[in-house]
């Protein structure tokens, strides 16, 4: 198979094949969740040194109350954007159930295998609930959703951490871009990852099993798979940084000797001097203040954090 440089790239082609060429390599993270990653990530998950999951789980049991009072309406949509296994909304789904309100649950994703799985267990757990997954990108599945409710509000949750794999600038702008698909009255809960002992931070993401390693470097195996690429992945490590002042936690993966790469399927070669970074991830930290500071920037009324005991993690309540 060769792929066209000019009119077939697909995007995932056109991507590696633009950050590779900058003068400080780059591949965009979102590449991360082929099959293989999105299993690695759920390791990720179980991970002892990868505390934001089990933090949002324990927010999600508790912060039911102040949404439902926030949303104040009888019934309202439930909107979540990267749902992934859905484990973690299962907490608030049950919670909602308890209480009584009428909502629908419409998570979106681009895995079609994460949302025929969570639409199994939702199923076989709640088979009268009102799913109904959309399997897209957010803003995409946003536009398809349109802005007629019924009257309804959105309830929209953006879990895990994930706005944390956007630059600062580039989460403001997604953001903006959110809020420009909902009404006014609708909410928004974001998960964000707090500033904190950068020692915690570093471990998270170099767990002493080597997941996280694994799950970087399978996005140059899924470039040998799907670009035919060579890259000899035993020469590849793991490299992660955490400053402290900015938050911005930096996943990097480093050759430990010089090499050519030959991606077959774009016809092109690029050279790599031993240690010369490909940059992978970000996945920023911020504090309360400058999580508040986003609401505003981005057009939305902050309403109120609620955190983890430890003050580690914290899911943020934004009103339009
Ligand atoms: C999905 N995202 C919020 C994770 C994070 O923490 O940035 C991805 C991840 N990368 C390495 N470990 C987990």
């Amino acid at each position: 198979m060769t792929i066209s440089p000019t009119s077939q790239l697909n995007a995932f082609a056109q991507d590696v094949l633009d950050g590779l060429s900058r003068p400080v390599r780059q591949l965009s993270s979102k590449w991360f969740y082929d099959e293989q990653g999105t299993r690695l990530f759920k390791d990720i998950m179980r991970c002892p040194e990868y505390y934001l999951t089990e933090a949002e789980s324990r927010i999600y049991r508790q912060c039911v109350p102040n949404l439902l009072d926030a949303l104040n309406a009888p019934a309202f949509d439930l909107i979540e954007l990267g749902a992934g296994d859905g484990t973690k909304t299962q907490i608030l789904i049950e919670q909602f159930l308890t209480a009584g309100v009428q909502f629908s649950y419409r998570p979106i994703d681009l895995s079609e295998t994460a949302l025929s799985e969570l639409g199994t267990l939702i199923k076989l757990r709640w088979p009268t609930l009102d799913f109904n997954p959309i399997q897209a990108d957010y803003f995409e599945a946003l536009d398809r959703l349109g802005a007629a409710t019924g009257g309804r509000p959105r309830l929209v949750l953006f879990p895990g951490a994930n706005i944390g794999n956007f630059s600062p600038s580039e989460a403001v702008g997604t953001l903006k871009r959110l809020r420009s698909f909902l009404n006014p009255g609708d909410l928004l809960f974001t998960g964000f990852d707090l500033k904190k002992d950068p020692g915690v931070v570093l471990a998270a993401y170099n767990d002493v099993g080597g997941i996280t390693a694994a799950f970087n470097l399978n996005l140059l195996a899924r470039i040998n798979r799907e670009l035919e690429g060579d890259f000899a992945l035993d020469c590849w490590r793991h490299w992660e940084t955490y400053d402290p002042a900015s938050g911005a936690a930096r996943s990097f993966l480093l050759p430990v000797e010089s090499q050519q790469v030959h991606l077959r399927a774009l016809n092109r070669k690029f050279s790599f001097r031993a240690w010369e970074p490909i940059a992978v991830e970000i996945s920023q930290k911020y504090n309360l203040r400058e999580i508040e500071g986003m609401a505003d920037a981005a057009g939305f009324t902050f309403l109120h954090h609620v955190s983890d005991d430890r003050q580690w993690f914290t899911n943020s309540l934004w009103r339009v």
